[in-house]
């Protein structure tokens, strides 16, 4: 999907904050944070939200899903020791949900304070 582009972004056509990679998977920092840590965690290949990978391929899906904790981790929001100052994993799906890119994304938000319910 040469339009897409965060298929772009993993093509390498347009560059990218890269934080985490795996072989089907990739995490690089959004370019309008939200919070200290802002990063979107993506399949490479395209599906374009959370129910069409679900359907698709239910093992890429658990791989995004572990990436995303994966990248917690990284960024010091999971103590698997104890305390864990947390983190919140949101994917807007549709329009009125606010999604601007038909390409699935995890956004991985911490590192302050989040408000419930969101906006
Ligand atoms: P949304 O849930 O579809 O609205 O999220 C799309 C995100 O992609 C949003 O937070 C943007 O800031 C982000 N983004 C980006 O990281 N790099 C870009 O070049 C563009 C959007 I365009």
């Amino acid at each position: 999907m040469s339009d897409c582009l965060f298929c772009r972004m993993v093509a390498g056509e347009i560059p990218a904050d890269v934080v985490h990679q795996t072989d089907r998977v990739i995490a690089f920092r959004d370019i309008n944070p939200q919070a200290p840590t802002h990063v979107l965690v993506i399949p490479k290949e395209h599906h374009r939200n959370l129910g069409a990978l679900a359907t698709a391929d239910a093992g890429l899906l658990s791989e995004v899903v572990l990436a995303a904790r994966d990248v917690a981790r990284q960024e010091g929001l999971v103590d698997d020791g104890g305390v864990e100052p947390g983190y919140r994993v949101v994917t807007n799906t549709g329009p009125q949900a606010g999604q601007s890119v038909d390409h699935l994304h995890l956004h991985v938000l911490g590192g302050r304070g989040l408000g419930w319910p969101p906006g």
